[in-house]
């Protein structure tokens, strides 16, 4: 008895203690609760990393779309989006599972050690806008819900610099977005919203399929709907003159073809092409130069990266698996190697938890590499400030 009295003492002092270090939460459903007045794990003052309300890595949650009254510079968005699959449906629940995955992310604070930046605590406003709401019964109407969601989002007035002026087609600064998708198709109307905002973009797109397949070669096109799906947007995208003309490149690529006139078509949709196995002689090095030789650091970019351009060994839960590519941190040490390029916004596709290992390999590979995302974003500053950014960053090169 002794024993049991002396360590609830201990435990009343210890909180007590803490307390006196902590200021006390103010508001919140979990205010009285005394645990909550001990300091750091990471979290929220009201949760802990791996308790509360998911959101990407763990950041405050507010309805964009429910209300224009909040300011950001960087949205994530979810576009839980599944039905334009050809092989494994489920990235619906991408959303969800990357922001799972994302939890641990700023357990210590977020400090990108080899960026040298911290995309948690910067000048940047950063929130989670949730989801938008996305149909599964009607894919054009579930495509234009995507446009106009993702649209309503990028359209509005940053937290940061919102009078400078910026490089969107009206010569405004706009926040930056990051959609988590969602199978590839949603990328064409994310590109026809920012084909509003800042007319045709460059694109690097991250992939084991070129995914500029003519619909009747992917898919048999059926019906003109049955023709958008994730391995055509791009063809559409290149027909609707979403894309600047010869600045593109993919890279990642091991996909199976129909011909090498699929090769021939990706020419003519503007991209050039970057193969998985390039690694094996010209190193991660090596493709980081033809990705920065192709777009530059000029103008603006639009980035996409599907998952499965990681090894289904590192992200098995997605879509159409590929054997035959990058590790994890492979992929993350190429995308650091785009610091400097103007990436005005960014998708993460493919994901589909269910087919994930119980240690969420793939949800967690994901996150990861958003991370770096947000952190090149971060660094780079406000919109209105890139183009000096840019500059100096070619110069270092
Ligand atoms: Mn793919």
């Amino acid at each position: 008895m002794f024993r049991l009295v002396a360590t609830i003492s201990a435990i009343a002092a210890a909180v007590s203690a803490h307390g006196d270090h902590q200021e006390p939460i103010k508001a919140g459903p979990h205010n009285n609760l005394w645990y909550n007045t001990l300091p750091g794990d990471g979290g929220t003052q009201a949760d802990s990393v791996f308790s509360g309300i998911s959101t990407f890595g763990r950041i405050a949650y507010s309805p964009c779309l429910a209300t224009e009254d909040v300011k950001y510079d960087i949205a994530f968005i979810g576009a839980p989006f599944d039905t334009g699959t050809s092989y494994r449906p489920g990235a619906r629940f991408g959303p969800s599972g990357i922001r799972q995955g994302s939890r641990r992310l700023n357990l210590y604070g977020g400090y990108n050690v080899p960026l040298g930046a911290n995309p948690f605590n910067s000048w940047a406003t950063v929130i989670d806008c949730g989801d938008i709401p996305v149909t599964s019964y009607d894919n054009a109407w579930a495509i234009h819900q995507i446009e106009e969601g993702h649209n309503s989002i990028l359209m509005r007035e940053p937290m940061t610099n919102a009078s400078a002026p910026g490089p969107s087609k009206k010569g405004k600064t706009l926040p930056r977005v990051i959609t988590l998708g969602g199978d590839h198709t949603i990328t064409l109307p994310l590109l026809r919203s920012m084909n509003r905002a800042y007319g045709p973009i460059t694109v690097i797109h991250f992939d084991s399929h070129l995914d500029t397949w003519r619909p009747k070669v992917f898919g048999g096109a059926p019906t003109h709907q049955a023709s958008i799906n994730h391995g055509t947007y791009f063809w559409h995208a290149s027909q609707e003159g979403l894309l600047k003309n010869d600045t593109n490149i993919h890279a990642g690529i091991r996909t199976t073809l129909s011909g090498l006139s699929d090769y021939e078509n990706d020419g003519y949709c503007g991209f050039q092409i970057v193969e998985a196995r390039e690694i094996d002689t010209i190193g991660t090095e090596g493709i980081i130069k033809k990705i920065r030789d192709r777009v530059g650091t000029e103008q603006p970019v639009y980035l996409s990266i599907d998952i499965d351009t990681l090894d289904p060994a590192f992200a098995p839960a997605t879509g159409t698996p590929e054997t035959g590519g990058w590790s994890t941190r492979e992929l993350r040490t190429i995308i650091r190697g785009l610091e400097g390029i103007k990436l005005v916004a960014a998708d993460i596709v493919e994901v589909a938890p269910a087919y994930d290992t119980n240690a969420e390999l793939t949800t967690m590979a994901a996150a990861d590499t958003l991370y770096e995302v947000m952190t090149l974003m971060v660094m780079n500053g406000p919109l209105s400030e890139m183009s000096k950014k840019g500059v100096d960053a070619k110069e270092e090169i």
